[in-house]
């Protein structure tokens, strides 16, 4: 009886473990899924814009550490890239497809070269920076409402907290006050490392107030080196065990702290640790000493690198250089349309040319 019993304590404990993997493996399918919504979400949701974003367009690893799924779309088609989501028609797409091919064809001799596309990449990830700029005005007025050009970090925090459903007078009073303020532990979290992204973002000498620039880059790291630095230094805190603030494969294979409970899955994800392995061995380890420095993190995630770009753009060639010359030809990107637009083209080998 004792034994039966034992048994079914072990087949109870043994599908609670299958269970977990399951929601583990949910959670982990998930953070890119997530990152696009939370984008989506913040476009639709003027008060969103005002919190840093996860997902930065044109960046290699988003700011909880996975890579981003989307980069090679994002600086291949730059602004264009809601047009593409917008309008899933094959036709429109095909044309536009063909359109972006004739401009980085620059000397028109009907193929794509490395250094061709290394331009059109940096371009490209110069239109994302353009647009964080322009979005970045609408976000400071929001947190600036009189319009003297600095917001306090009080003010902002106000804000914020509005922005996730505190009532705003009655959080200004007590902020004004001093009183405490009742939140819970998960704001408080985000609150806390929110203030500290905001000093890093106080460009000297530090009076504690943002101005736009400011805080462009308390929303926007990817521009600014001191921010750029502040954000590898956040990437490495979280992903790092063993504290000497390097990165070993091992390190870079694990999912960030707080999501331990993945760890089982993650093991049994080939998909996730291959693709990471590769990017660490490959891409970032630049000096392949097996170790990841934050120097050479920082390179990594710097989108304006030139000679990332390059490496980037020899990378998507050889993606879908069928006939191996190192260049991309119309009917090969038409072909992979997938890889560089994210819409499919069923009919890409149909008369090609048609257009011309
Ligand atoms: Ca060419
Ligand atoms: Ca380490
Ligand atoms: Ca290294
Ligand atoms: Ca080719």
């Amino acid at each position: 009886m004792a034994h039966e019993k034992r048994r079914c304590g072990c087949l109870w404990t043994t599908s609670l473990v299958l269970l977990a993997l399951c929601l583990a493996l949910d959670v982990q399918a998930r953070p890119a899924n997530m990152s696009s919504l939370k984008d989506k979400q913040a476009s639709s949701k003027e008060e969103n814009e005002i919190l840093p974003q996860d997902h930065l367009n044109g960046v290699k690893l988003e700011m909880d550490g996975h890579l981003n799924k989307d980069f090679n779309k994002e600086v291949f088609l730059g602004k264009e890239m809601e047009e593409f989501e917008e309008d899933s028609e094959p036709r429109k797409n095909r044309k536009k497809l063909i359109q972006i091919f004739t401009k980085v064809d620059l000397n028109q001799d009907g193929s794509v070269s490395a250094k061709e596309m290394q331009r059109w990449i940096m371009e490209k990830t110069q239109e994302h920076f353009e647009e964080a700029v322009r979005e970045n005005k609408l976000s400071f007025r929001a947190v600036d409402p009189d319009g003297d050009g600095h917001v306090t970090w009080d003010e902002y925090r106000v804000k914020f907290l509005a922005s996730k459903g505190f009532d705003e007078k009655e959080v200004a009073e007590k902020v004004k006050n001093n009183e405490e303020l009742k939140v819970d532990e998960e704001t408080q979290e985000v609150l806390d490392s929110l203030k500290d992204r905001w000093f890093q973002a106080d460009n000297p000498p530090a009076d504690q107030l943002l101005n736009e620039e400011e805080f462009l880059s308390f929303l926007h790291p990817e521009h600014s080196r001191g921010m750029l630095k502040y954000m590898v230094k956040e990437i490495v805190r979280d992903l790092d065990q063993d504290g000497d603030k390097k990165l070993t494969l091992s390190e870079f294979i694990s999912l960030p702290m707080g999501t331990v409970e993945n760890q089982q899955a993650q093991d049994i994800d080939d998909d996730w640790v291959r693709e990471r392995k590769k990017e660490f061995e490959e891409v970032i380890d630049s000096n392949r000493d097996g170790i990841v420095t934050m120097d050479e993190l920082e390179e990594y995630m710097d989108p304006m690198n030139e000679y990332n770009a390059l490496n980037e753009a020899k990378q998507m060639i050889a993606v879908a250089d069928e006939n191996q010359n190192r260049n991309l030809e119309l009917e090969e990107i038409l072909k992979y349309s997938e890889y560089f637009t994210g819409s499919k083209l069923m009919d890409y080998a149909r008369n090609v040319h048609e257009e011309f």
